[in-house]
């Protein structure tokens, strides 16, 4: 009697949080920040393939815009109302200080090779950084770039000196604002919901992003000069709530880990070849676009500045931060010295 008005009392509780009681099969509520089709979509899409094919459960995904911005289905995750959310460092470095750690410029290598290496392999990425989530009640599931930084402008960069006082929109971290002040330029941070507008009346100069986003978002129609820097990669993050993750069963637990392994399999397959793709359809569809690629000598000045970022840096995330920045380069260096 007691067993079945405890079953009861489940299935209550089940039907509220929208799953079915028959097999306890869940519907999982998945949010992102991009569109149809874009990387963190290609990631999302997978998971709930994964997901759905090999249990029960199923997966919803809400978009860019569906639920708010960025740092609202962050809440909406910590908050126990998703289940999981896709959350770029650009943004949750205003939540947890040492993921601002992607934003001290050349700090990752160009080269993808090594990039992918890094996040399959670095102990910094995978055990340092799940236990600074955890903190904040989220467990990580994945990190994984989506693709090297570019700046577009509104007129040719050739030089660092074309970087003076431009206003370029930032993530909303405080160490990108410093990166971009390093370069000389006013960083201006704003959500995503008002970078296009604000390109299109003038209110910013500028905006960094992967030429992937260029494209989908058509952001070089309204900023269509683009300047590769070799400065950064964009970085993002894929997520549970660690109560909603802790009350799984086990079996659920690892259906959750190897379906986001399975998504990061394909993502990273995904980008590889995009950036390429999508300059060539930006250059097909834009007769005014340029795309120039800063010679050794302004890179160098530029480099110059990252030592006063990584100071920022450690002063903004204290102990924790200096710990994760030794690991990184650490990690950095053993992906980097193989070939050598
Ligand atoms: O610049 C941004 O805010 C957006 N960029 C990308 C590549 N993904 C989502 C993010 O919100």
């Amino acid at each position: 009697m007691k067993s079945h008005k405890l079953l009861t009392t489940a299935g209550i509780g089940a039907l509220m949080f929208g799953m079915t009681t028959s097999a306890m099969a869940d519907n999982w509520r998945y949010a992102h920040e991009e569109y149809e089709g874009d990387v963190q979509d290609v990631f999302a899409v997978a998971f709930k393939e994964y997901v759905e094919e090999n249990s029960d459960h199923s997966v919803q995904i809400y978009r860019f815009g569906e639920l708010g911005e960025s740092d609202d289905i962050m809440e909406q995750t910590q908050n126990g109302i998703l289940q999981f959310v896709n959350q770029s460092p650009g943004f949750t470095g205003s939540l947890i200080p040492s993921a601002q750690i992607f934003f001290i410029p050349y700090l990752l290598p160009t080269d993808m090779d090594h990039v992918l290496d890094f996040f399959d392999e670095s102990k910094a990425i995978n055990e340092m950084f799940p236990e600074l989530y955890a903190e904040q009640g989220l467990e990580l599931l994945k990190m994984y770039p989506e693709g090297e930084m570019v700046i577009t402008t509104d007129e040719p960069i050739e030089s660092v000196d074309d970087f003076q006082n431009k206003k370029i929109r930032v993530m909303t971290n405080p160490l990108l604002s410093e990166t971009y002040n390093a370069f000389g330029a006013t960083p201006t941070p704003l959500p995503w919901g008002e970078v296009y507008g604000g390109l299109q009346t003038g209110i910013i100069d500028g905006q960094e992003n992967p030429i992937f986003w260029i494209e989908s978002g058509g952001l070089y129609e309204v900023s269509p000069h683009l300047t590769f820097t070799g400065h950064g990669w964009f970085t993002t993050a894929m997520m549970a709530n660690q109560d909603f993750y802790e009350g799984l069963s086990d079996e659920d637990q690892e259906l959750v880990r190897e379906a986001s392994g399975a998504a990061y399999d394909h993502t990273i397959e995904h980008i590889q070849g995009l950036a390429e793709e999508s300059l060539n359809k930006i250059t097909e569809a834009c007769d005014n676009c340029t795309v120039t690629r800063l010679d050794d000598e302004q890179i160098a000045k530029l480099k110059e500045q990252a030592p006063q970022v990584e100071e920022k840096f450690v002063e903004m995330a204290g102990d924790q931060g200096a710990e994760l920045l030794e690991q990184f380069k650490a990690d950095l260096e053993a992906v980097t010295s193989d070939e050598e």
